[in-house]
């Protein structure tokens, strides 16, 4: 089971570095760890499980952040109210084939589960992407997402790059955007 102390931090080189692509079929291992990402997503949701086992919750999960460098990421992002889910699914490969112009960022700003402190300042994603991956059935899905789950997925994407969510915070005037930008709630 996938625990914070599974969940490496800032600092370490794996979250720095280009993450490696992964051929198919998987091995057994490698989509033993999908499943453990998710179950982490699922277990970090669950108010009794989270605290239990000390769960910082979370939407999304990347591979480099479990300290494995390949190109898989668990995004698990439940509606209002957390009613319906409004997308649920281990990214292998993925990628943004196209986007909006327009940008987006959460009103909250951003947070990670390996960067322990809060960085406050608006990160400006698209606010629309077409996504090309793979699940771990090595099946091929090209999906449009907006809004939150569409920032969700550009959050973990820049993970198997090495990019963490403050690059792209200015440290002078955090909280600017264009007067086009959305702001999700
Ligand atoms: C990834 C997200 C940071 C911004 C937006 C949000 C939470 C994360 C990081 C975009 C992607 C994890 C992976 C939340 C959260 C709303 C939904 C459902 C019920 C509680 C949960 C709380 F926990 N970010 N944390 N950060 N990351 N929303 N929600 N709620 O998920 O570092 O790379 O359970
Ligand atoms: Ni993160």
């Amino acid at each position: 089971m996938i625990t914070m102390k599974n969940i490496i931090r800032d600092g370490k080189t794996t979250l720095r570095q280009e993450a490696k692509k992964l051929t198919f079929p998987l091995s057994q291992e490698e989509r033993q760890l999908g499943h453990d990402m998710m179950t982490f997503l699922e277990n970090s949701q669950d108010p009794e499980i989270a605290a239990k086992y000390h769960l910082r919750a979370g939407v999304g999960l990347a591979a480099p952040q479990v300290n494995v460098s390949l190109q898989m990421a668990s995004v698990l992002v439940p509606g209002p109210e957390d009613k319906k889910i409004l997308f649920k699914d281990t990214l292998v490969n993925p990628v943004i084939i196209s986007h909006s112009v327009q940008g987006a960022a959460l009103a909250e700003g951003e947070g990670c589960l390996s960067v322990d402190e809060n960085v406050p300042g608006y990160v400006v994603r698209h606010d629309r992407i077409t996504l090309r991956y793979y699940d771990l059935d090595g099946k091929q899905h090209k999906i449009r997402l907006k809004n939150y789950p569409a920032i969700v997925c550009q959050h973990e994407i820049d993970h198997l790059h090495g990019i963490l969510f403050y690059d792209h915070i200015n440290d002078k005037q955090p909280f600017s955007m264009k007067d086009e930008d959305l702001i999700i709630e």
